[in-house]
Formats: structure tokens, sequence, C-alpha cells
């Protein structure tokens, strides 16, 4: 039978440690799909949140790749993916962003406005995608609530718009002031924070003497914003001008409940959706679909690759064959799930709006469309500019095969990309990171999914641009570059550093250089 439901898709974004996976397992709780929050403790002893499903984020207690949950709550369907925060994996956030509608903007009570959160902001803005944005941690002490509107509104020219407003300074976190209504929301806290935090809404005549204080400088501070002109304006925000305003503490799941209702009732919904050529996909046109990520190795027992795919139009039937825009062949859709962090369940039928997992479709890439009815294809995932550069072999020769393999999968996830040349051979691929960190991940991943630990050596490059074959050949044998050919096919000149690349580019203007987009800090 076909799910009407509305839809919301949205992505969690900040700057790293800002609660991101925090406040999914809190959403996830409120929703009822979970009985417990796992983020019981701080980082390192704390039991996995379900999207930091990976050994290694679990081990660090920090987001390393995506994770996507889907629940429903209200009457509504909540397509929520939970990004990593680090720069240093910021493609897969970036990758992330272009499958969603809106985005939820976390930031610390404590630190204001950081710089990945600025730059993720300015990705959304570049996109139209509109932002929620949660004050976190106010469990804590931390600055002051108009002083963190005033970091919104100069630092990313947003005009912040309050729903909530705080009873309490950070650190004495009793309520909200829900400032639709004037109620006061008042909190009650639980045992580590692991189970709903029970809520009790009450009219300002019903404020207690204990909190006639707080209460009274909260309401102070909202008929200020009222009068500043900070209320909610719905054409605003999805024009990308405003950004509604909550203040929450993830860890005790205080102002979670306030954080769905907001995303039903103005969170945008899909929408129509242009493809590379200008056609516009309307919602409830023919099927199709965008693969933003693929993943595996979600699961121990046997080997898995999963390709996510947001359906931006039409109804999915598992079972129906479309086409791969890519190939022109026909792609079956047999094993379609759905996904909730690392586990993923048969899914019958699927809305625009939803991400379903393809299992083994060894075809599918990212930024892959598929379609049924007229063609479409939607816009590439723009990769970045690496600036980390090894030269990769298999630590063991005898393993040769498993070390392929691996480098292969982790390529098709994006993981970091893979540089090959004639010069150097399959057995030593160049593996181009934006930042370290994805090097720890994939000796990681080659040493425990793939069976074959892998030997590094760092390569003396920083910079690399996009030339072509001409430019391959032009370049060949000139001082402190060298040319590797992406698997995408794409060639990319690797230099020493800026200094080489700018004076290359000058004394050779008939090569190809172009600059690739920044990705990491
Ligand atoms: N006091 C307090 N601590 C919080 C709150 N939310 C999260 N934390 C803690 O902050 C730390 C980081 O939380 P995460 O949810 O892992 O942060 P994240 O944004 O997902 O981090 P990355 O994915 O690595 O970017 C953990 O120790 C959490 O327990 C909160 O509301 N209050
Ligand atoms: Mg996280």
């Amino acid at each position: 039978m076909a799910d009407t439901r509305p839809r919301r898709t949205f992505a969690v974004i900040s700057h790293p440690d800002a609660g991101k996976s925090t406040l999914t397992e809190a959403l996830a709780l409120h929703a009822r799909v979970i009985t417990e929050a796992g983020a019981v403790h701080g980082k390192g002893d704390r039991r996995a949140t379900v999207s930091d499903w990976m050994a290694m984020e679990k081990a660090r207690g920090i987001s390393i790749t995506s994770a996507a949950l889907q629940f429903v709550y209200r009457d509504h369907v909540i397509n929520l993916v939970d990004t990593p925060g680090h720069s240093d994996f910021s493609e897969d956030t970036y990758r992330v962003l272009s499958a969603v509608d809106s985005a939820v903007m976390l930031i610390d009570a404590g630190k204001g406005l950081e710089p990945q959160t600025l730059k993720l902001f300015q990705v959304c803005a570049l996109r139209g995608i509109p932002v929620i944005t949660v004050i976190n941690k106010w469990d804590r002490p931390g600055l002051s609530p108009l002083g963190l509107l005033d970091e919104i509104e100069r630092q990313i020219k947003l005009r912040p718009t309050p729903l909530t407003w705080p009873v309490g300074e950070a650190g004495d976190f009793r309520g909200v002031l829900d400032r639709r209504t004037g109620e006061f929301v008042k909190y009650t806290r639980t045992a580590g924070g692991a189970t709903i935090a029970p809520e009790r809404r009450m009219p300002a005549s019903a404020v207690e003497a204990d909190d006639a204080e707080v209460w009274a400088e909260a309401v102070e501070g909202h008929e200020l914003l009222t009068l500043d002109d900070a209320d909610h304006d719905q054409e605003r925000f999805l024009a990308g001008e405003s950004t509604p305003v909550m203040f929450a503490s993830a860890l005790q799941n205080f102002g979670v409940a306030q954080l769905l209702d907001l995303l039903l009732d103005v969170a945008p919904g899909p929408s129509a959706t242009p493809g590379v050529d200008g056609t516009i996909r309307a919602v409830d046109d023919d099927f199709s679909a965008f693969v933003f990520k693929v993943q595996s190795g979600m699961n121990n027992a046997h080997r898995d690759r999963l390709a996510y795919a947001r359906v931006v139009s039409g109804r999915f039937e598992r079972g129906m064959v479309v086409t791969h825009a890519a190939t022109g062949r026909p792609f079956a859709t047999k094993y379609a799930q759905s996904v909730f962090g690392r586990d993923t369940t048969s899914v019958e039928h699927a809305s625009p709006g939803d991400i379903i997992g393809f299992v083994n479709a060894q075809a599918l890439r990212v930024g892959d469309t598929v379609y049924d009815g007229a063609p479409i294809e939607y816009p590439p995932v723009p990769s970045f500019a690496p600036e980390h550069f090894m030269s990769a072999s298999a630590g063991d020769i005898g393993r040769y095969k498993q070390f392929r393999r691996g480098i292969e999968q982790l390529d098709q996830e994006g993981v970091v990309q893979v540089l090959r040349s004639d010069l150097r051979g399959d057995q030593s691929p160049v593996l181009a990171a934006v930042g370290p960190l994805q090097f720890e991940v994939v000796e990681e991943r080659m040493k425990n999914e793939f069976n074959s630990p892998i030997r590094f050596s760092r390569l003396d490059y920083q910079v690399a641009r996009r030339t072509d074959a001409d430019g391959a050949v032009a370049l060949k044998g000139k001082r402190g570059v060298e040319v590797l050919q992406r698997t995408d096919g794409s060639h990319l000149a690797l230099f020493v550093d800026q200094w080489r690349a700018n004076v290359t580019a000058r004394d050779n203007p008939e090569i190809l250089l172009e600059a690739l987009p920044a990705g990491g800090s």
C-alpha cells in the first residue's frame, strides 16, 4: 500500500563535538524507536550511539561516516542523516547535503560558532538548504543567549528567530519559554539522560516560586526579541534569510520534542528537483533517485555494500526495474533496504525524501541517478582538492588480492581518492585525502575488514590541480610535479607546493591546470 505520510529529510551538521550524534540518539529516543540512549557517559567509555556504529567511531567517540536513520514521528516519516563534524571527513558531509531538504545546525553553547560550522553553513546557503539552529549543551555553563544570537547574525548573516527561549542561564537549564504560546515547558532530568525527559507545560500563571526569577528573565528576553522583530517568518526561513533557533541539551534529552515538532511544522518537505540539463522532475513524476553515499563493512557476518539513494520523485516499489543513467542499463531493485544506523530491513515502498539502500549493487557509484520513465540525471557531487598524499602497497604481498579489493571498495565509498599511473603501477596506487584522518580510516579498515594490512609511504606533494590527457603529456619530466589519473578518469597534477603549481601554470598557459574545490580546513 502506498505510504502517503509527509516526509522530512534533514542532516544534522556542525563543528566536531557539538553533539550531533547525541542529538540524533535523543531524537530517535523521543520518537520511541530506541528505548534507551547510548550516550550515557562522556566520550571514551560511552556505549555507542546508533549512528556511530563503526569500530573506530566507538573507540574514539567521533563520527567518521554519516549514518541514516528513518523513523515515524506523529504522522510524519523522518529521514535523518547524522554527519561527521571533522573537516577531514567533510567530503562525506557534503555528499549528504546534496540529499537533504533542510539542515539542523548545532552550536555548542559554550563555544559559539566554530569554523567548521561556518563552512557547513556556507554550503547550505549555496545549495539553498534552509537551516534550523539548535543551541546545544545548555546544561553546561556557556555564553549568553543574546550573545549567541548576535554571533549568528553577525557571522553568518542569518536572522535568528528563536522559537524557544531558555529558562535559566547556560548551566542552569530549567526549561524553555515556548515563544509561540507563551507557556513554560519545564524539564525533568532523568538518570544520565538515558530515557525521555518528562516535561510539563504550564501557563505563566502556574510558574512556581522556585522558578519565578529565571522565568521573569526569560519573559524579558522573549519580549525583547519580539520588539526586535525576531519572530519566525516562514517565507524568510525558506528563502535562507532567517533561522529558527531552539535551545537544547541533547545529553539530557531537553528540547528534543520541540525540535521534532519544529521540523514537522516548518522544515520543507521534498520538492521538484532540476537535473543536470535543467529539466525539472516534479515530486509526483515517475520514480527517480540519486546515490549520495556508498558504504560497506556494516555487518561483519557477510560482505555487504550499500548504495544509499535518496528518492527524488515518484513512488518506489521494490522489484521495479529502473534505468541506471550512467550506463543506460536496466537496474533491478530487488535488494532495496531501509536503513537505521547499521541495521537494514527490506523495504517494499518508498516515497520522495526517503533514503533507501541498495545492497551489493556493484554498478552504483556516488553521484549516480536511477530512474523510471523519462530520462533524468542529477548533478554529480563534487570531490574536493586533496592536500595529503600517500603511496600505498600491500603490507603482506601474499594478500595482494585482498589489498586490491579493499582499495577498490574504499575508493568507491570515497573514503579516499585513489590515483594511479603507469609509472607507479597497480601495486602501489596513490591515496589522496582532504585530511590525514582519512588515512587512519583506510589503515584500520584494510586490516580489519579486508584482512590486508596496508603500507604507506608519504609523498612530498601538497597541491592537486585538474589537468587533462594533453596536460599529462606536457607536464611529463617537469620538476616538482607528477600527473596521475583518478578512478573517475580525471587527471590530477600533484605539485610539491603552491608556489610550484603557480609557477608551472604561469609559465605554461597552454596547459590546463584548474583548481579543485577546497574541502579541508
Ligand atoms: N553536557 C553536555 N554534553 C553533551 C551534550 N550533547 C553532547 N554532549 C557530549 O559532547 C560530546 C560529543 O558528542 P557527540 O554527539 O559525539 O558529538 P558530534 O557532534 O556527533 O561529534 P562528531 O560526530 O565527532 O563531530 C560527547 O561527550 C557527548 O556526551 C549536551 O547537551 N550536554
Ligand atoms: Mg557524531
